[in-house]
């Protein structure tokens, strides 16, 4: 039999459809074209330079939203948008956000909780990428807790006005429209916010060590007078932006293993040419142990995702599965970028290999959408039925 490609040892591609391997090409290749030749200047330079010419591009190949029915939505099924996600990922986590915000966070809270009206005015231009979004629930002083949030809507005539500020923000000074979700007398409320309006600013969080290659923003809402309209009719309470979160972690339980997968190929491929003690190291025991535990685990962090997404698929994916997925496979990533780092000897620290890029990112996915203890006690809470949040 033919040796087993080391990029695909399990044979997981078999599982895919026709389908699902041409959108995989599509994202990888306009990476490689669009992305990969300028991550690291951009990285280093921590900004992303052409960020609205991205976001129509993506928009051009059906990336934004991509997962969501109408609205000029490509109606791609979960297991598409997460193979789209890993890909994206692959090339560089900041990617993966700005898509992610975009279709998982900002495009599918006004999907699904949106008035029609909101849906017209808005989901067009995001899916096409010319209004990028941002999706505001972390505060300064609430981050996990996000119950406690102190942003605030009091009605004022037929009027809102919003007063607060959200801290972190993903695509905050380059969106043309916020999500943002505030106390108001009956409890947690989203409210649809353009960014032009009065008292609404968005300075760039600047000095990042991690995702680097990524807009993050502070949101300052300063008396923001909206229409009665501006609010998601709906919905009340933290299961309206934990409805959305479910839909983002889903995402990166796909896009963190691209991150570990260019590190393993990275360190894979080094391990073959880099020799010392007269033979190239990846002969020696010792890295076959790191690089075979590497694969072990980025396959099964695939087979899982994979599950996850069919799930997705048919309806039937929990909140706290999401929790399993983005728990393990953020966990997994961020080691195996590690270990692919030690492969590398002193070179692993430098930019001009992927491997500290990616594993500085995996520092904010870690900590992002849920830290690794928040979905430690969702997974817990689901075994033992105790809630030990608070
Ligand atoms: P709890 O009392 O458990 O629930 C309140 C209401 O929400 C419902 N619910 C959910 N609904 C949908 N999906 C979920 N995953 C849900 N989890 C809970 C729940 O049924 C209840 O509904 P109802 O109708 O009874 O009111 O809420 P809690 O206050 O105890 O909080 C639970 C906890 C801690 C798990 C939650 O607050 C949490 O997940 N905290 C972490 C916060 C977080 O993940 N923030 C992420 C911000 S966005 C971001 O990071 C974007 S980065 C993206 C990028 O750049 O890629
Ligand atoms: P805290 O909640 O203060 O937590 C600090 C530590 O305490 C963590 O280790 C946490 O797990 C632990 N902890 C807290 N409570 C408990 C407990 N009950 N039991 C045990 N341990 C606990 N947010 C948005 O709304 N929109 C965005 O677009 C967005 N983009 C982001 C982009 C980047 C680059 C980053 C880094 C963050 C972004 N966030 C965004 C914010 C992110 O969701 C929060 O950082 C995250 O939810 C954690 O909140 P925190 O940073 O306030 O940490």
């Amino acid at each position: 039999a033919a040796p087993l490609d080391p990029r695909d040892p399990l044979g997981i591609d078999d599982l895919l459809s026709e389908e699902d391997l041409a959108v995989r090409d599509t994202v990888r290749a306009w990476c490689a074209d669009r992305v990969l030749p300028h991550i690291a200047d951009w990285y280093e330079a921590g900004e992303l330079p052409t960020v609205r010419e991205l976001a129509r591009e993506l928009g051009g190949i059906g990336a934004l939203g991509m997962h969501l029915e109408g609205y000029g939505c490509a109606g791609a099924s979960a297991v598409q948008y997460g193979l789209a996600c890993l890909e994206l990922e692959a090339a560089d986590s900041g990617l993966r956000s700005l898509v992610s915000v975009q279709g998982s966070l900002a495009m599918y809270a006004i999907h699904r909780w949106g008035s029609e009206e909101q849906k017209q005015t808005w989901l067009p231009r995001m899916a096409a990428g010319e209004v990028i979004g941002c999706f505001g629930l972390t505060e300064p002083d609430h981050g996990s807790d996000p119950a406690s949030m102190r942003t605030n809507a009091k009605r004022d005539g037929a009027d809102w006005v919003l007063n607060g500020r959200k801290m972190w923000i993903t695509n905050g000074s380059v969106a043309g429209v916020a999500v943002v979700w505030a106390q108001t007398d009956e409890g947690v409320r989203g409210f649809v916010v353009p960014t032009d309006t009065p008292g609404f600013s968005a300075p760039e969080i600047k000095h990042k060590g991690s995702l680097r290659a990524s807009v993050t923003s502070e949101l300052v809402l300063d008396n923001v007078r909206l229409p009665e309209d501006a609010v998601f009719p709906d919905v009340r309470g933290l299961k309206g932006p934990l409805s959305c979160l479910n839909q983002a972690r889903y995402g990166i339980v796909w896009g963190a293993l691209g991150a570990a997968r260019s590190c393993l190929e990275t360190a894979r491929e080094y391990s073959l040419t880099r020799e010392q003690f007269g033979r190239p190291i990846g002969g020696f025991q010792l890295t076959q142990a790191k690089l075979a535990d590497m694969s072990l685990e980025l396959n099964k962090g695939l087979l899982l995702a994979l599950h996850l997404g069919r799930r997705m698929d048919a309806g039937t994916l929990r909140p706290e599965q999401v929790s399993y997925g983005k728990l393990n496979n953020v966990r997994e990533a961020i080691e195996i970028a590690r270990t692919a780092r030690t492969i590398l000897g002193a070179n692993g620290i430098s930019f001009e290999y992927p491997i500290m890029r990616h594993a500085n990112n995996l520092e904010s996915v870690l900590t992002y959408e849920g830290t690794v203890e928040m979905h430690q006690l969702i997974v817990g809470k689901t075994l033992t039925g105790l809630d030990a949040f608070r």
